[in-house]
């Protein structure tokens, strides 16, 4: 069964700026680990997918990514040499490899710019984000020409999650809390619950958001935005849509990037629809072969794994 993953980290030695942050979050000799395979493309990633069955890996920038950069003008240069980084290393290995773009968000017409260049002269086949920039988030008034440009373009956004922009208070005093476990997914659901109550999607109907961790929780809160929703007052905020849940259904594509538990995997399945569930592993953060045998395991028919496993995938993004 032909395998594809989405969620798939590389780094750049330009980009070790960005990531003292990130690497508290592990001990010291484990994120070591983790920036060795981030850096390589093929003597241990190739190795790695075959023994796993793993046929192509769609590679972006490690989160913070270009979002992290204060300055406009080094993000948009850094996005540049990044992506064209990106797309040499895929031309040495055209069928183990794809990609997203990294997108200079420090400026957001710049950012559609840069990702018409990478999808039409570079082959990539989407944008990655890493969460807010500076504390923009992508429902801001000032990201809609990325998300016309998106839509124009026909391709997928994926918003990776990364540290907020701020602790939020009732996560103080507990630095465990925040990182992968459990603030990243928090985070990454707000952001894209932004997008849905900030017209996104009413604006561009057509726009394709990804996100992953079997959906950052989303797929099991369905339900309850949708009651609530009708509850609530609304604060001036019209939707065209009549539910929440309609445009989670629409406009979200969610990946399996790092859990490879089959209770949210059906989950995920049921509210969202076998259509809209995409493989992932999160490499190097998960074990591969953990991840592609859970795929293979998964109690689903035959037709929906190989939707999950590549078919998904060669829609959207056209592989
Ligand atoms: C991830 O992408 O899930 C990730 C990182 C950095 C550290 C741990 C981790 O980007 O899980
Ligand atoms: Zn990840």
């Amino acid at each position: 069964m032909r395998t594809i993953a989405l969620e798939e980290h590389f780094t750049h030695p330009d980009m070790a700026v960005y990531s003292a942050n990130t690497a508290t979050i592990a001990e010291p000799r484990v994120w070591e680990d983790a920036v060795r395979h981030l850096l390589d493309f093929t003597e241990l990633r190739i190795p790695a997918m075959d023994a796993a069955g793993l046929d192509m890996q769609v590679l972006s920038l490690n989160a913070p990514g270009i979002q992290a950069e204060k300055d406009t003008n080094v993000a948009i240069k850094r996005a540049t040499f990044m992506n064209d980084t990106l797309a040499e290393a895929i031309g040495r290995n055209p069928d183990r490899f794809s990609g997203f773009a990294a997108l200079p968000t420090q400026d957001p017409m710049a950012a559609a710019n840069e990702l018409e260049r990478a999808v039409v002269e570079l082959g990539l086949k989407g944008g990655v984000v890493n969460a807010h920039t500076h504390g923009k988030y992508l429902d801001d008034p000032s990201f809609r020409v990325l998300w016309e440009r998106m839509v124009d373009l026909d391709v997928p956004l994926y918003l990776h999650p990364a540290n907020g922009v701020d602790l939020p208070h009732v996560l103080s005093g507990h630095p465990e809390l925040v990182g992968p476990m459990w603030s990243w997914g928090n985070d990454t659901a707000s952001h894209v619950l932004r997008c849905v109550f900030g017209g996104v999607f009413d604006d561009f109907p057509e726009a394709k958001l990804m996100v992953g961790h079997m959906g950052e929780g989303l797929p099991y809160t369905l339900w309850r935005l949708d009651s609530r929703w009708s509850w609530h007052f609304h604060h001036g905020i019209k939707l065209k849509r009549e539910k929440p849940s309609d445009y989670i259904r629409h406009n979200l594509y969610i990946t399996t990037s790092g859990v490879c538990d089959n209770a949210p995997l059906q989950c995920a399945l049921s509210a969202m629809g076998a259509d809209h569930v995409l493989f992932s592993t999160d490499y190097p953060f998960e074990d591969l072969p953990t991840a592609t045998s859970f795929l293979r395991d998964a109690p689903v028919s035959d037709e929906v794994r190989a939707k999950i496993a590549h078919g998904n995938a060669e829609r959207l993004l056209k592989l």
